[in-house]
Order: structure tokens, then sequence, then C-alpha cells
């Protein structure tokens, strides 16, 4: 069968990225059946015969209208595939998808018709939100990292930024690449709309997410960084996790050199 990506090595490029990113989610034990989604916008590798191909499904209703999404186009992982399947045969277990005129449905275009994630409204939601505000952002990656979803079964870690100083005190790396923190969103039901609206409202100050009791949201250029920042996280939660386990609590980074590192990296917050 043919593939979209032959002979397009830009749109090859980025779906051999997810399929890396997919197959490194699975590998951390954060994707569990068929947990997680990742899409990415790629209308700057859509060209004219792209744009003239027939969908291959019906229009599907994204259950809102996205003005911003006007002419987009997207990888989608596809609703119930597995990351561990998506890191092998990206094109089996994901499709592209263009947005309507009406900027209220989307068509499956190739190569198969793998209806996309079950976060679907998130995932469009946030592109609409990024492309609205003028972010560079291109990827939107979920998914559900033992260590800090079980940090978001602690009430008291649910304050605003308790979790993004305790993980940011941990180690200089966290506190120079995911400058912004970690955000919280209360638990609400997956797929919902409710869901997709908490967490563009702390997408205006946060380029990571939490769902409590659920996972995480990532947003950035491409998925390698939106990947790398959950990594990073992670790797805090572990040290800290760590230190706990050996029976004391960790020292920390103090706030003084947390201000020294965000003087000598020029960081945002
Ligand atoms: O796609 O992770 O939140 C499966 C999920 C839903
Ligand atoms: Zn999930």
């Amino acid at each position: 069968m043919n593939s979209i990506l032959e002979n397009r090595p830009l749109l090859a490029e980025q779906i051999t990225d997810v399929a890396e990113v997919a197959g490194y989610l699975w590998q951390k034990g954060w994707a569990e059946r068929n947990g997680g989604n990742i899409t990415v916008n790629i209308t700057a590798c859509v060209d004219d015969e792209i744009k003239s191909l027939k969908a291959i499904s019906e229009a599907i209703p994204v259950g809102r209208t996205l003005p911003f999404l006007k002419g987009c186009w997207f990888f989608c992982k596809g609703t119930n595939k597995r990351m561990r399947d998506l890191a092998r045969r990206p094109m089996e277990n994901g499709a592209i998808v263009r947005i309507t005129e009406d900027c209220s449905h989307y068509e499956i275009v190739a190569d198969r018709p793998v209806k996309p994630t079950s976060e679907i409204i998130s995932h469009l939601s946030i592109h609409n939100y990024l492309i609205g505000k003028g972010s560079s952002y291109k990827a939107v990656l979920h998914t559900h990292p033992t260590d800090l979803v079980a940090m978001t079964h602690n009430p008291a870690f649910l304050q605003k930024d308790v979790l993004s100083y305790l993980l940011w005190s941990m180690i200089p790396e966290t506190r120079a690449f995911c400058p912004r923190g970690l955000g919280i969103i209360p638990y609400s039901l997956p797929g919902s709309g409710e869901l997709a609206d908490a967490t563009i409202r702390e997408l205006d100050e946060y380029d990571v997410v939490m769902w409590e009791k659920h996972g995480v949201v990532s947003v950035s250029d491409n998925i390698m960084e939106a990947f790398d920042m959950v990594d990073t996280l992670s790797k805090s939660a572990q040290i800290y996790f760590t230190a706990k386990s050996m029976g004391f609590e960790p020292e920390r980074i103090s706030r003084e050199q947390m201000n020294e590192l965000k003087t000598a990296f020029h960081l945002p917050k």
C-alpha cells in the first residue's frame, strides 16, 4: 500500500519522531494498553497534492468550533491504539486528518481510516489555543507517567506550584528545561470538554500540566521536546521517591540556588 509519507521527507521525519517518542513512552511504562495520545500540527509539511486528496472518512464532529484551525492538518494517534504499536507502525496506528471549512469537523485523509484519539477535543482545542496566541508550538503529548500521577493522589501536592518547586528543587536540569513549572488540573472526565477548557486555561502559564489522578499534557515546538520535559519532571519525581524510600526527606536545592539558575539560564519564571 502506498503511503502519503513516500517522497515527502519532511512529513516522514515528523512521523518518525512521533514513532520514536511512542516507543519511549512504552519503554518508560507510561503507556499501558492504549494509554496516552499524541497530535502534531503538520500543516507546514502539506503540499498541493496532499491538499487535493479525497477524504477517506465522513466528516467527524470535533464537538466544538475551533476557528484558528482553519486549513490545518494534524497527525493523530488512533483511538484504542497502543503506543507500542504506534512506535513500530505509525501509519497503521495513527492518521493524517484535515479540519473542514466549518472548523468544527475533521476528515481522515491518509493512510488508513484510523479514528483519532479519544482526547481529540482536548488536543484540537489546545492547538486552536496555541495558534490563536501566535505560539510556535506544534506538538501535544498526553501520557500516564506513574511517578507524576502518583504525586497527584496527595492533596498537598495539588496546591498551586507546590509540585513545580518540589520537582525543580531535586536537580538543576528540571529548573532549566522545564522552566515554566507544572500546572495542576482538578480531576475531570477523560475526553471531556471541561478537561479541554481547564487545560487551555493552565497552558497560559505552563507548558506541562497534570490531569489529577490521570496523566500529564505537554506542549512544545516538536514532539521530542514535549517528551523531554515530561521525562525531566519524572526524573525529579524519581529522585524524590528514591530519597524518601531511603528513609530521609531530601534536602532540596534552595530557593536562592534556584534563582541563581534563573539568572544564569535567563529562565522565564
Ligand atoms: O487515549 O489516555 O486519556 C487514552 C487516554 C485517555
Ligand atoms: Zn489518558
